[in-house]
Order: C-alpha cells, then structure tokens, then sequence
C-alpha cells in the first residue's frame, strides 16, 4: 500500500479574481462529482487536504497596480498557495490544485516550480484554457486578475510586487504553452507575439489535431528533461460540454479532443501537478461541467479505453 502513488487534492475557494462570483464553489462541487473516488479507483493514494482558509489582506507594502481588482487581497492567498504548493510538492505527491478562479494558479505555480528548481529540473507549463490570461495592469481591459495569471509566472512587469520579498522561481514565457486560446485582448496579443510565448490556438488544432500539437509540447519538455504542470481552466473546452464557467467562448475543445489531449499526457509521464479552475457550479447544469471535469481528470491519470499504447511521434517535423 505504501508504494502507491501519491496525489494531493487541495481546495483553494478564490473567486475574487474573476468577474462573476460563484468559482468558490468548485473544491465542493470536484469533489461531490467524485475527483478522490476515480483517482482512487485508478489505484492512488489521495490525500485530501481539504481547503485553504481566506487568508485575508495582505498589508500593502507599495501601492497596489491600479487596474488589478483585489490586487491585495489575492496577493494574501498566492503567498499562501505557493508555501503549501511548495511543501507538497517536495512532500513527493501530485498535487492537483482544485479551484476557484484561475488566479489561484499564481500560487500554485510558482509552488511548483520552486520545487522543481531546487530538483534541477525545469518546469513547463501547459495551459488549457480559451483566453491567454497574459495581462499585466498596463494591458488589461477588466482588471480582474484571472486574466493576469500567464503573465506573472513570465515574469511581466507590474506584478512584482505580488509575492514580496517571498521566493519567486521564474517559470519564463519560454515554458508556457497556451493551448485551445480563442479570446485574446489587442494588448494582450501583441504582448504574447512579443515574447514569443508558445501558443497553439483553435485555428492551429482545427488545423493540426490536438494529437499532433501535444505530442509537439510533450517532445519539447522531453528534449530538456523538464516535467508538466498542466493549469486546465474549464473554459477550454466547448460550452455546450462545459456550461458551468463564468467566461464561455464557442469554438473550444470537444469532449474527445480534450479527453485525447489527457490520455496523450498520461502516457507521457511527465505529469506532476494539475490545477483545475474557473469551474462555476452557480452557473453549472445539473452538475455537468463538474462531472466532465472528473472525467478527464480520470484519463489525465490513467483511464485508458484499450490500453493500446502511445506510437511514438516520430511522424511529426520538428518545425
Ligand atoms: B480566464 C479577459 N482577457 O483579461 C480579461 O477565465 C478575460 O482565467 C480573462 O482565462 C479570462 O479580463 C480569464 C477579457
Ligand atoms: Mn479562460
Ligand atoms: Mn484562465
Ligand atoms: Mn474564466
């Protein structure tokens, strides 16, 4: 029994960051649509640690960035997130980060990359999710800081401040992956050209397949003996298989691109956190969403239909 795998469920209920309330609910409705169960079922050891506590206003040590809603309230809850973040993931556990809105992943992410840093290995990060969330104060048209999250784990100016002099590891705009984006902002957009930051969007897997474009991610963290943080917001996938989000976009994923996507990084092993977030149950319909989000999940980890396995993906150029 000892020698099972290890997976961290950890609740984080933030919905500040995001423009409609309602994404505090999603620890309990993950949970109530059985994430613990198929993990368990699939033969891991879960541990639940329950949910984080409001950690309430961090003082404001320089002014907060105007246009960023909350800046000091979620500045408390990613300090936070990335000491837990941290300590399990050193723990040796897969963590899966159950959200509350995408700002969360601030925390989580950097958490994560500390870790992985000090084990010498860099950390990619795939991010699931119809919009780029690469604003920065200076480019947002919002100010909700669920679209700012890629931007600061880039290391974008304007956030700084965020963590204080708390331990940032630089995840870098050269490891973020974006991946299924149909809505991006004009500032946002030229920001991410700028950088360079990696992005396949509808076009390119309506055009490619989603097979083909992840093996490309999976070959790249390959290639530098790096590991995956996979930061899934639910609004990647179609809204009509995922009504439950506070942000639809039409043209995302279909339920069997997004459970292909999952079964290809399961086979790739290199997998090591997971944070699942902007799922609303308040907008949900009759708990859908939320069962779909489980679902995939399951074949993240290992749900397979025949377990034939994975042919290489020598077929695909490099460029
Ligand atoms: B999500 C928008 N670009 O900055 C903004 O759901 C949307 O975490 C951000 O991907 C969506 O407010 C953030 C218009
Ligand atoms: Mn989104
Ligand atoms: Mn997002
Ligand atoms: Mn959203």
């Amino acid at each position: 029994n000892t020698s099972k795998s290890r997976i961290a469920l950890l609740g984080i209920p933030i919905e500040i960051g995001a423009s409609q309330a309602g994404t505090l609910m999603g620890p309990a409705a993950l949970r109530t649509a059985g994430i613990g169960r198929i993990l368990d079922q699939l033969g891991f050891r879960v541990e639940d640690h329950g949910d984080m506590t409001a950690p309430g206003i961090a003082p404001a040590e320089a002014p907060a960035p105007s246009n960023a809603r909350f800046y000091d309230e979620i500045k408390a809850w990613i300090r936070a997130l990335s000491d837990r973040s941290f300590d399990l993931a050193r723990s040796g556990a897969v963590p899966i980060f159950l959200g509350g809105d995408h700002s969360l992943s601030m925390g989580s992410v950097n958490g994560v990359a500390r870790h992985w840093q000090q084990q010498g290995r860099p950390l990619f990060v795939l991010w699931l999710d119809a919009h780029a969330d690469y604003n920065t104060p200076d480019t947002t048209i919002t100010g909700n800081m669920h679209g700012m999250s890629a931007a600061f784990l880039a290391g974008e100016p304007g956030l700084d401040g965020l963590l204080g002099g708390g331990p940032r590891a630089s995840v870098g705009p050269d490891r973020i992956e974006l991946f299924g984006v149909r809505s991006i902002d004009p500032l946002e957009k030229k920001l991410v050209a700028e950088r360079r930051v990696a992005i396949a969007d509808m076009r390119a897997i309506d055009e490619f397949g989603v097979g083909v474009l992840i093996r490309k991610v999976i070959e790249r963290v390959r290639a530098q003996n790096g590991v995956l943080h996979v930061s899934f917001d639910v609004d990647f996938l179609d809204p009509a298989v995922a009504p439950g989000v506070g942000t639809t976009v039409p043209g995302g994923a279909t339920y069997r691109e997004a459970h292909l996507i999952m079964e290809l990084l399961h086979d790739s092993g290199l997998v090591r956190s997971v944070d699942i977030v902007e799922l609303n149950p308040f907008l949900d319909e009759r708990g859908r969403t939320a069962r779909v989000a489980v679902e995939l999940i399951g074949s993240l980890f290992g749900l397979q239909i025949t377990d034939r396995p994975t042919p290489s993906n020598a077929v695909f150029p490099d460029n």
